[in-house]
């Protein structure tokens, strides 16, 4: 039977659907049916394995899976021996430290000979250990923003995306102590031919990332402002450009990275563009 590579996949979470958007977006079809415990994609060698979020990195590890989506946050508390392979850049959050009103917070040294509540005790030990503070800990795996009400714990330090849960529990957020996305994670042993399939895998998932980070724009501008305008919107060689039917005037196509969009598009009007079409971008390689 022909090689196949092993992902596996958080099966409900904040992980999920993002994580087969990607592998969707890459052109590989799956899913038929409700979601099982495992699936084949038909259009390409790859299996996939639905399973909880924390197990992942386990699984990777001892390979019952090739590779597997999950939280940084998950794989640096569970120190396991694997490879990170890419950032995909979804789910970010935060490990924060957050206190009750009426905590006086200075620094993670308010925190030496507290009760600190967490599901992530590896994680905030090596923090606290480098300040050389040390608490004890309550290590739970849910709920951890109820712990100091119910007299358990005298500080937290949990995930935190928008910070609504701690407000609706009272809570400060003081300092966040780490920072999380989630991330492609691999095998070390993986055999030579599931690493070619691997490669193949990433060479579409890299297209799809960069496609991301990019947008595909148009529009009008006085033929004198080019030089001025090529400087700043370099494009993948340099922008297409192309006479309009006014004379004076051209159309310039190129992409822009997201990150610096809005500098750049203030910048292009700024000269004297005008008309300016954006579109986004399904797939770009070099
Ligand atoms: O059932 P299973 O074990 O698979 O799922 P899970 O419940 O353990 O994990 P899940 O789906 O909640 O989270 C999976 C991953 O998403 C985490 O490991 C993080 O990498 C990432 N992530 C991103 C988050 C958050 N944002 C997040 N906000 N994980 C959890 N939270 C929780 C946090 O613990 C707190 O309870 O959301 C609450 C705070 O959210 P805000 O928006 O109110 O700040
Ligand atoms: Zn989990």
């Amino acid at each position: 039977m022909a090689e196949r590579l092993r992902i596996a996949i958080q099966k409900k979470g904040r992980l999920s659907e993002e994580s087969l958007e990607k592998i969707k977006t890459c052109g590989i079809k799956f899913g038929t049916s409700s979601r099982v415990l495992k699936e084949s994609a038909t259009n390409f060698p790859l299996d996939f394995l639905y399973v909880r979020d924390d197990d992942i990195p386990k699984y990777v590890e001892d390979g019952v899976a090739d590779i597997g989506i999950v939280g940084r946050n998950e794989v640096d508390e569970q120190e396991k021996d694997l490879d990170i392979i890419r950032d995909l850049g979804f789910a970010s959050c935060r490990l924060s430290v957050a206190v009750p009103h009426g905590f006086t917070y200075t620094g993670l040294q308010s925190l030496e000979g507290k009760r600190i509540a967490t599901s992530y005790p590896h994680i905030l030990k090596k923090v606290l250990d480098k300040q050389g503070v040390s608490a004890s800990f309550v290590t739970v795996t849910g709920s951890v923003e109820i712990t100091p009400a119910i007299g358990v714990a005298d500080a937290i330090c949990d995930l935190v995306s928008t910070g609504a849960t701690l407000a609706m529990n009272g809570l400060v957020e003081v300092e966040a102590i780490y920072k999380s996305t989630a991330v492609m994670i691999g095998s070390k042993m993986l055999s030579v031919e599931r690493k070619v399939i691997l490669d193949r895998f990433l060479v579409r998932l890299d297209a799809v990332m960069k496609a991301q980070n990019y947008k595909y724009i148009m529009f009008n501008l006085p033929e004198a402002q080019l030089k001025k305008v090529a400087d700043i919107i370099g494009g993948m060689k340099s922008p297409t450009v192309t006479p309009l039917m006014e004379k004076g005037w051209i159309s310039v196509q190129t992409v822009i990275c997201e990150d610096t969009f809005w500098e750049d598009f203030e910048q292009l009007k700024a000269l004297g563009a005008q008309g300016i079409l954006v579109t986004p971008i399904e797939k770009m390689t070099e």
